[in-house]
C-alpha cells in the first residue's frame, strides 16, 4: 500500500506525560500535579514529577525523533509552565523551553504541531471554579493569544484542545481524571466552556500567528456498537454525549437536540449564552481524530449486575450524565494492555463517517496507538503486537483516504513511554521504550517499523 507523499507521518506526546521538571524554572502546579499527589488517585501513587525527563533531555529526544525520520511531532504546551497560575505575563524560562523545542524540530526538518491544552489546567484556575466556570474559557483565550504571539512565527499547526471529552466528563463527571470531581451538571458546564475556550482561541491564534496557521481541535471519538437489536438508543446516547457534544457546536454551530433532551434532568443548559455558538463554530482547518478502540453498549435491564466497563478507569462518578442506564459490555476480540479491543476497521468507518457528515472538513489522525507489556531483552524490545496494531490502523486510515476522506496524516501515540494518567507508569504506549530508573531510551521494533514506513512510503501489510 502506497503512503502518499503529502500524507504526514509523525508521533505525539503531551507535556505532563513526558516532561517532568514539574516545579522547575517557574512552572506552577496544574490540576494533574494536585490530583496525582493525592493518595489513591493514580496507580502506585505515580506522578508526572519526573516522567520521561524530557525537559532535561530535549536535545537527545530531538535527535531521536530525527533518527526515526519523523515528519511531524505533535506536542503539548504546559499552560502552568508558560503562564504560571494561568493569568498574567508569560514565564520567559518556560517559553524558552518550547522555543528551543520548536527551533530544534525545524532545524531537523520536523514539522511542529502544538496543542495548547492537554489537560494540565493551572491549579489556580481550578481553585477559581475550573472548567465549569465560564471565566476559564476567557483565561484560555488570553493564554492562547500570548503563547501564539511568541511561537506563532515558527509553529504553523495549532490545536486548541486535546480530547475535551476527557477533560469534562472524566475530570468533572466520573472523577477518574483531574480534578476528580463527580457532578454531572458540572461536567456538562465544563463541556460547554471547553467548547467556548476553543471558539475564543481560534481567532486569537489566527490574529497572533505570523504565518497562515492551520488551526484544529482534537476529539477522542467513541465508536459505539449495539449489543443487540434493542440497543440503538444506547448507541445514539453515547454518540451524542461523547462525539456530537463537540462536533455539533464546533462543526455545525449547534448542540444536538437529543443531547439536550437526554440531559434535561441533569442541567438546564443555562450555561449556553447568546453568541457562544457563533464563536465555537469558527471554521477550523483540520479536525484532529484520536481513535483507540470501540465500545459495545445496550440498555441496562435494571436487574443484572453491571460491568460498568466503558474503557475508562472508574472512580465513583459517572462520565455519562443522564445516560447512566446505558450498559457497557466487554469487548470481543484481541485487546491491548489497557483492555481495549483492537478494531482497525472502526477507524476507517469513523473517518468515512466524519467525511460523509462534514465533506469539506480536512482530518488528521492525531493519536492512535496501543499499550502492551514491553520488555527490553538484549537491548531490543520485540513489540510485534504494537507493530501490527499500528500497521493495521495506518492501513485503515489510508483506505479511508482512498475512499475519499480528506485525511492529511497519522500521528502515532506515543513517541515515548510515559505517564498514562490514572494508570501511572503501568502502561506503555511508546514506540520508544523508557527505562524510568536510568531514563535510557530504546527504540522498540515498532519504532523501527514506523521509521521504515516513513522512509519507504510503503506499507507491506
Ligand atoms: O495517553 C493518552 C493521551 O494523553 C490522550 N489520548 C489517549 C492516550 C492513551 O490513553
Amino acid at each position: 500500500m502506497r503512503i502518499p507523499s503529502d500524507f504526514l507521518l509523525g508521533a505525539a506526546t503531551a507535556a505532563y506525560q513526558i516532561e517532568g521538571a514539574a516545579h522547575q524554572d517557574g512552572r506552577t502546579s496544574s490540576i494533574w500535579d494536585t490530583f496525582s499527589h493525592t493518595p489513591g488517585r493514580t496507580w502506585n501513587g505515580d506522578t508526572g514529577e519526573v516522567a520521561a525527563d524530557h525537559y532535561h533531555r530535549l536535545e537527545a529526544d530531538l535527535d531521536l525523533m530525527a533518527s526515526l525520520g519523523l515528519e511531524a511531532y505533535r506536542f503539548s504546551i504546559s499552560w502552568p509552565r508558560v503562564q504560571p497560575g494561568g493569568s498574567g505575563a508569560l514565564n520567559d524560562l518556560g517559553v524558552a523551553f518550547y522555543s528551543r523545542l520548536v527551533d530544534g524540530l525545524l532545524a531537523r526538518g520536523i514539522r511542529p504541531i502544538a496543542t495548547l491544552y492537554h489537560w494540565d489546567l493551572p491549579q489556580e484556575l481550578e481553585d477559581a471554579g475550573g472548567w465549569p466556570e465560564r471565566d476559564t474559557a476567557e483565561r484560555f483565550g488570553e493564554y492562547a493569544a500570548r503563547i501564539v504571539e511568541v511561537l506563532g512565527d515558527r509553529v504553523a499547526m495549532w490545536t486548541t484542545l486535546n480530547e475535551p471529552w476527557c477533560s469534562a466528563f472524566l475530570g468533572y463527571g466520573s472523577g477518574s481524571h483531574a480534578p476528580g470531581r463527580t457532578n454531572g451538571a458540572s461536567a456538562l458546564a465544563a463541556m460547554h466552556h471547553l467548547n467556548l475556550a476553543h471558539g475564543i482561541a481560534v481567532p486569537e491564534i489566527r490574529r497572533a500567528a505570523r504565518n497562515a496557521p492551520q488551526v484544529s481541535a482534537t476529539l477522542n471519538f467513541h465508536v459505539a456498537r449495539a449489543r443487540d437489536e434493542n440497543a440503538e438508543d444506547a448507541v445514539r446516547r453515547i454518540d451524542a454525549l461523547a462525539n456530537r457534544s463537540f462536533t455539533g457546536p464546533i462543526l455545525n454551530g449547534d448542540y444536538p437536540d437529543d443531547l439536550i433532551l437526554d440531559t434535561a434532568g441533569v442541567t438546564d443548559w443555562q450555561f449556553v449564552r447568546s453568541g457562544d455558538l457563533e464563536k465555537i463554530s469558527a471554521p477550523i482547518d483540520l479536525l484532529g481524530v484520536n481513535y483507540y478502540s470501540t465500545v459495545t453498549v445496550s440498555e441496562w435491564d435494571g436487574r443484572s449486575p453491571r460491568t460498568g466497563n466503558d474503557g475508562h478507569k472508574g472512580a465513583g462518578g459517572s462520565p455519562w450524565p443522564g445516560s447512566e442506564h446505558v450498559e457497557f459490555h466487554p469487548q470481543p476480540g484481541p485487546q491491548t494492555d489497557m483492555g481495549w479491543n483492537i478494531a482497525p476497521d472502526a477507524l476507517e468507518e469513523l473517518l468515512l463517517r466524519l467525511h460523509a457528515e462534514h465533506p469539506e472538513q480536512p482530518l488528521l489522525v492525531t493519536e492512535n496507538g496501543a499499550a502492551f507489556r514491553d520488555e527490553v531483552v538484549d537491548g531490543r524490545v520485540r513489540d510485534s503486537e504494537r507493530e501490527r496494531y499500528i500497521e493495521e490502523h495506518l492501513a485503515a486510515t489510508l483506505r479511508a483516504r482512498e475512499a475519499g476522506a480528506d485525511v492529511r496524516g497519522y500521528m502515532v501515540w506515543s513517541l515515548l513511554d510515559n505517564f498514562e494518567w490514572g494508570y501511572g507508569y503501568a502502561k506503555r504506549f511508546g514506540i520508544v521504550h523508557v527505562d524510568y530508573d536510568s531514563q535510557v531510551r530504546t527504540v522498540k521494533d515498532s519504532g523501527r517499523r514506523f521509521a521504515s514506513w516513513i522512509q519507504s512510503r510503503e506499507l507491506a501489510g
